[in-house]
């Protein structure tokens, strides 16, 4: 018979699902971030560092991968360094999640994938770095990220340090606000972008600490309200890079991608690769910074569910 329950697709490792069924504190964690966003060996070492932050919160962390046509939920440190290594890994969207499993080629997966696996395993609370969005010139090339659809659709509490700044931030909001989609800031009115902690936008909506966004999120069951939130948090002081300087490396970054033809998946790890290069590898650092200040709070958000 052809695999078609759930359970034939769908792999969650043995510490993660004991957690679940006693209704114990998860993290779900992406993937692309992994073989996309960083070079080896930072992609490992980010890994493993974003995990043992979620783990100090006392929450367990989940990271999200497909290989041998499962879908997987928490990867061991095995299975993490394989992945971190591992050449042609498709980048996982909606489109594309149950491609790669039906053909059994590996892959990672993005916002927008992760969130669907972290809803398909009953897992809340997911932690990323900087979320996709509309892309700069799009009306030239509608380079929408499927990641600003997902928010509406997966009931998941996404923890980000905003959109990334390579992308038009201002259109990006617009879009979350037309998919009904609350951007809650941590601790901030301003909308954070990434390396730096303003985007010169105000953030729609704020919240000051974890038991008030458990709270609005029991609120959101209770009235059956069926997308995510956004907690835009943004990067510690010490690890910013400002937008007035940030903002020179991605312009000439994105005039780089355009005269290259770089398009379609390949806009953002493209993007990300060169502001590496230009920024000679403090791009990186607060990238890494980043993420780490979103687990911490992510974990803790998952342990005020409980
Ligand atoms: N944040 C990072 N690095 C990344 C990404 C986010 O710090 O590599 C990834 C996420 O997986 C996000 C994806 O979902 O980039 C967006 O890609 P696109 O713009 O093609 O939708
Ligand atoms: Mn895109």
């Amino acid at each position: 018979m052809l695999p078609n329950a759930l359970s034939d697709w769908l792999e969650i490792a043995p510490e993660i699902k004991g957690a679940l069924v006693t209704g114990a504190p998860v993290v779900a964690l992406e993937s692309t971030i992994i073989t996309h966003g960083m070079p080896w060996p930072q992609n490992l070492e980010t890994a493993q560092a974003v995990e043992a932050e979620i783990r100090d919160a006392g929450a367990l962390p989940a990271t999200i991968a497909v290989t041998g046509g499962r879908l997987r939920v928490g990867l061991d440190e095995a299975a993490l360094t394989e992945l971190a290594q591992m050449e042609d890994v498709m980048k996982l969207s909606r489109a594309d999640l149950a491609f790669a499993l039906a053909t059994g080629r590996p892959g990672s997966t993005t916002v927008a994938a992760t969130m669907m696996a972290a809803q398909l395993a009953g897992i809340e609370v997911f932690a990323t770095g900087g979320i996709g969005g509309v892309h700069r010139g799009v009306a030239e090339h509608f380079d929408v990220s499927a990641d600003l659809r997902e928010f509406s659709r997966s009931p998941v509490i996404t923890v980000c340090a905003g959109a990334k700044a390579i992308l038009d931030v201002e259109k990006t909001l617009e879009v979350l606000e037309t998919e009904g989609v609350p951007v809650v800031g941590y601790a901030t009115d301003v909308f954070p972008a990434f390396w730096s902690r303003n985007s010169g936008l105000k953030c729609p909506l704020r919240l000051d600490s974890t038991p008030e966004i458990v709270r609005f999120w029991r609120a959101r069951q209770a009235l059956k309200q069926k997308g995510g939130v956004l907690i835009v948090n943004p990067v510690p002081e010490a690890d910013e890079i400002p937008a007035s300087e940030m903002n020179h490396y991605i312009e000439r970054a994105v005039l780089e991608a355009h005269g290259n033809k770089v398009t379609g998946k390949a806009v953002t790890p493209w993007l990300l690769a060169r502001i590496m290069e230009l920024t000679e590898g403090r791009s990186l650092e607060t990238n890494i910074a980043l993420i780490k200040n979103n687990a911490k709070l992510a974990g803790e958000i998952a342990v005020g569910l409980g």
